[in-house]
């Protein structure tokens, strides 16, 4: 039997790697400097493509494999597979949802103790001497009793309120409306505006879409103010970067904690000059256990689709 054509359009380490090109006759988007070149000469055998969260599949990608029935995702994320040119054409589109909600929220949560009590700091107030030299290290406001907003609460927003919930803070959330999922504790506040004007700190875990573009602008940053901090583990395009950028200069927003940025790995050199964000390049999944996890679901949905099963976590 002849093994589907997939594109593959980022790399995956080698234990998702190597099954998966035994599963499927595999192109490599990533490795190929003649994008245009290989598009035209395999387009046309492409049945799947297989992604990740942050490179997704453009509506140019997917108007070159006009045979394309699937897209599979490694992320839960997929604000960059152009959903649109899907629907019109019918393809199926999965991703990778549940397996690393915990990690994702685990790492935001640690973000904030991080950046509250000076970690990253206090490594080099060791590590240079100053403690010898200098003493004591600057103290830090507490966390604990402290109110935390989480503005999206899905999955992810759960599992960050449930931790907070357990490092006593007071929690409250925003999302289109009130869920009775949540804790009786928690409060439910409609308007992100007025959610950041309340909380110390901000979690943002929203599914990124062209609705969610931006929510976090310039007046929900000033409403969290010069004393607030920012997390955001969900996707870069949920917060106005120029506004956040300016806020953190100004010093008119306290501090941030953030694992994703616009045009990573790239990010706008400013944040560099900064020293109220702690900056994580984009790994909150990123433990063996739930790469692996997401590896497997990625290539289970594909290989649910070409046996003609439904598939285990769709999205489309
Ligand atoms: C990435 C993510 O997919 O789940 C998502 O949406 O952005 C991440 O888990 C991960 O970095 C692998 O590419």
């Amino acid at each position: 039997m002849t093994k589907p054509h997939i594109l593959q359009m980022g790399p995956y380490p080698e234990w998702d790697q190597v099954p998966l090109d035994g599963q499927f006759t595999v192109h490599r988007y990533f490795e190929t400097e003649d994008k245009a070149g290989l598009l035209a000469r395999v387009g046309g055998d492409i049945r799947g493509i297989a992604t990740r969260g942050e490179l997704g599949a453009s509506a140019e990608t997917i108007a070159a494999c006009p045979n394309l029935e699937v897209i599979s995702v490694y992320g839960v994320g997929y604000d960059a597979v152009n959903l649109e040119a899907c629907r019109a054409r019918s393809i199926r589109v999965t991703n990778t949802p549940d397996v690393l909600t915990k990690d994702v929220a685990d790492l935001g949560v640690a973000m904030m103790l991080t950046q509250s009590r000076g970690m990253i700091g206090a490594e080099s107030w060791v590590r240079d001497g100053s403690w010898a030299t200098n003493g004591l290290y600057p103290l830090r406001s507490r966390v604990w009793g402290k109110r935390a907003g989480v503005l999206g609460l899905g999955r992810i927003g759960f599992e960050v309120a449930k931790r907070l919930h357990g490092f006593d803070l007071e929690i409250s959330y925003s999302d289109v409306s009130a869920k009775d999922f949540a804790a009786a504790s928690w409060r439910f506040v409609a308007d992100p505006v007025a959610l950041a004007r309340d909380v110390d700190f901000l979690f943002v875990t929203l599914a990124a879409s062209a609705e969610t573009r931006h929510i976090v602008g310039e007046k929900v940053i000033s409403a969290l103010g010069p004393q607030g901090m920012l997390v955001n583990i969900s996707r870069a395009s949920n917060i106005d970067e120029e506004a956040l950028l300016t806020a953190l200069e100004n010093r008119t927003l306290g501090s941030a904690a953030l694992d994703v940025f616009e045009g990573e790995p790239k990010l706008n050199p400013r944040f560099l000059a900064l020293d109220n964000v702690l900056l994580q390049p984009h790994h909150a999944s990123g433990t063996f256990e739930t790469r692996k996890a997401m590896g497997q679901l990625m290539r289970d949905n594909l290989a649910a689709h070409f046996a003609g099963r439904d598939l285990l976590t769709p999205v489309l």
